[in-house]
């Protein structure tokens, strides 16, 4: 990796850390002046910064107000990303619903995976945050996704992932579909324990699981 790439990647980093939405605006647009993969911007900087602003708020440095700005930080620098993430002309893959479980607010990563999906060619149907189990299973048994990806960020809602496994199993639609879940608390073992398909501990490891699962 060149310097100058480096240095752009931790603007993009600090610039979430710092909450600064005109420095994380102009680090995105250097970054693909620079050439950096937009996907890189977000996985290699913007997302890095967010690692950072969570652990600022475990140590108590950062309050609930800074994570909420992070959150709209990020999202800024999204919007200025997301056109070329999408932009390639791919062959269509198929749908994918994606949503966070109920209870839960977090949609950032989700987005970034949606965001991801719609890049690599799939058709994204994005539920949004805070979806009940009842939506989930309502929507499979309607638009017939190959794929449903579910978020939970939080320990309190990841319980939720399993209840749409379960309802889904009772309409009888749980073999129609693969199941993929992700969010920080979550792992590999929970994610099996739940009967999920598979787990993803980042986007782009989901999105190849899903590549995988549609070849
Ligand atoms: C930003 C943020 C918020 C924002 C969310 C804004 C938004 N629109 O999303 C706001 C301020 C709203 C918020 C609220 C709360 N939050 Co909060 N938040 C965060 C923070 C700092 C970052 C989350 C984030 O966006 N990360 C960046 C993205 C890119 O990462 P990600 O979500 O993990 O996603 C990646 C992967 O996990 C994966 N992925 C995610 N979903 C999926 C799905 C699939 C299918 C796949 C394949 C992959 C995948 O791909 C992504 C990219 O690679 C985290 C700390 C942290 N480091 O995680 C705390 C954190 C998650 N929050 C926490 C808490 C406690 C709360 C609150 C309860 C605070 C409060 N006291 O009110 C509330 C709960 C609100 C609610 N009901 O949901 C705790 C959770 C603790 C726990 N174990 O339960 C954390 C861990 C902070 C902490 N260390 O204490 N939060």
């Amino acid at each position: 990796m060149g310097e100058k790439e480096k240095e752009i990647l931790q603007r993009l980093s600090n610039s979430i850390i710092n909450l600064d939405i005109e420095g994380v605006k102009q680090a995105c647009e250097d970054a693909l002046a620079q050439g950096i993969p937009p996907i890189k911007a977000v996985t290699e900087g913007m997302a890095q910064g967010m690692d950072i602003v969570g652990q600022k708020y475990e140590n108590q440095e950062y309050y609930l107000a800074e994570l909420v700005m992070a959150g709209e930080v990020m999202k800024e620098g999204m919007k200025v990303l997301e056109p070329y993430l999408k932009d390639a002309e791919v062959k269509r893959l198929g749908k994918v619903v994606v949503g966070t479980v109920q209870g839960d607010l977090h949609d950032i990563g989700k987005n970034i995976f949606a965001t991801l999906l719609e890049a690599s060619g799939f058709d994204v149907v994005d539920l949004g945050a805070n979806v009940s189990t009842n939506k989930f299973v309502e929507v499979v048994r309607d638009q017939k996704p190959k794929i449903l990806g579910l978020s939970a960020l939080l320990t309190i809602t990841m319980v939720e992932l399993g209840n749409v496994v379960k309802e889904l199993e009772n309409a009888d639609l749980r073999n129609q579909v693969k199941v993929i879940v992700g969010g920080a608390p979550l792992t590999e073992d929970y994610a099996k324990k739940i009967g999920a398909d598979a787990y993803a501990p980042d986007a782009v490891a989901g999105v190849n699981i899903c590549k995988k699962w549609v070849e």
